[in-house]
């Protein structure tokens, strides 16, 4: 209901798990997610509040020491590694965790705990970091895999080859899509919201300031069959195949499928695009170009985690010719063209594609 807020016990995101798990005792892997989305929520809220304070706190800008750069060669901003810190230290504590793979860390990280557990997250700690130091929206983007059991990941410093041990680990990371048990983001913006799928269904939660907790604000959210906003990096217009270009054409004068002509919102978050077309509808696209065959946005931390969002909440998510839960990375840092949004606007282009 919409009164959620000024409810004496309000539905919090960790009340939810319970519930969820509670309700749902045949489903798998629903008890070990409380004790990651626990984690995973305190993180949140700690870089929310990193973020929010980070002009004050002179946390903008890059980060000191001759200007460090991440395995994508992008230049890391400060807070970009200390969110990766937080998150990365949420995860491990929560007991449940055997490999952690970040976009800021060159390899995935074994998890050699005494209390390790046999999930691995994907996450992207800080997206959208070139918007920081102009207080535009940034998120934090995570998806969950369960270890495959017939290679347990184990680190046992007393038996055989540690780096034979470790890559076998690794090998965990390399899981498509659909083979996620969890995924979400968190949007550090206007307010706070973090939306979460466990793959059945859509749920969004707004950190309330007032009690410090994430409430559910949007339950079981369904992005629209169509939208009228398409959202695309336009500058790279004259690097696309002709087939994007004449569809992006036909959004703009109405000679789509719907006989709507479109608006144009791009903020160069992906987190917050995405959220706009979840709530909105339309069509948001980082497509491969001429350039960049792959585009520019991550298979397993980035592509992943929306995609599996996206169809929970009834929309399509792929790469132009391929459903992008398919897809098997082969590196962790792997990019991936993504396009994802409502069902209608995406087939229309997938239809195009396959018409070729
Ligand atoms: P980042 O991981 O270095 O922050 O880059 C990813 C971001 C996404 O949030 C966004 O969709 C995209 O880069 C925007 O790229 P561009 O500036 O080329 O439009
Ligand atoms: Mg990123």
């Amino acid at each position: 209901s919409t009164a959620v807020h000024s409810d004496v016990s309000p539905m919090t995101l960790t009340r939810y798990m319970i519930e969820e798990s509670n309700q749902n005792l045949d489903k798998e892997h629903l008890v070990d997610l409380q004790g990651i989305m626990s984690g995973i929520q305190v993180a949140c809220k700690k870089i929310s509040s990193l973020v929010s304070r980070a002009g004050i706190t002179n946390l903008t800008g890059l980060e000191e020491g001759g200007g460090s750069v991440n395995i994508q060669g992008e230049e890391q901003k400060k807070l970009d590694v200390l969110s990766n810190e937080v998150l990365k230290n949420s995860l491990r504590f929560s007991g449940k965790m055997g490999v952690i793979a970040s976009e800021e860390e060159d390899e995935p990280v074994v998890v050699d705990e005494v209390a390790s557990g046999n999930y691995v997250c994907v996450f992207d700690p800080l997206d959208g970091s070139s918007n920081i130091d102009a207080a535009v929206a940034t998120g934090t983007i995570f998806g969950i895999f369960a270890e495959d059991d017939e290679q347990p990941c184990l680190i046992n410093d007393d038996e055989g080859d540690l780096d034979a041990q470790k890559a076998a680990c690794l090998i965990q990371t390399m899981q498509p899509g659909k083979n996620l048990v969890a995924a979400g983001y968190c949007m550090y913006s206007s307010s706070c919201m973090l939306v979460l799928t466990t793959g059945h269904g859509v749920n969004g939660f707004t950190l309330d300031p007032q009690i410090g907790e994430f409430v559910l604000t949007h339950p079981n959210m369904q992005i629209p069959s169509r939208g009228k906003i398409y959202s695309f990096n336009e500058a790279n217009y004259p690097d696309w195949d002709p087939t994007l270009q004449k569809f992006v054409d036909s959004l703009k004068d109405g000679s789509n499928k719907s006989g709507a002509k479109y608006s144009s919102r791009y903020i160069g978050s992906l987190v917050a695009d995405v959220h706009r077309t979840l709530l909105y509808g339309g069509i948001f696209g980082y497509p491969g170009d001429a350039k960049n065959t792959n585009g520019k946005l991550r298979l397993l931390y980035e592509c992943a985690p929306m995609s599996m969002l996206l169809e929970e909440a009834g929309g399509l998510a792929t790469t132009g010719r391929e459903r992008v839960l398919d897809v098997m990375p082969t590196a962790v840092h792997q990019r991936l063209p993504l396009i994802l949004g409502s069902k209608e606007d995406v087939q229309e282009l997938v239809d195009l594609y396959q018409a070729e």
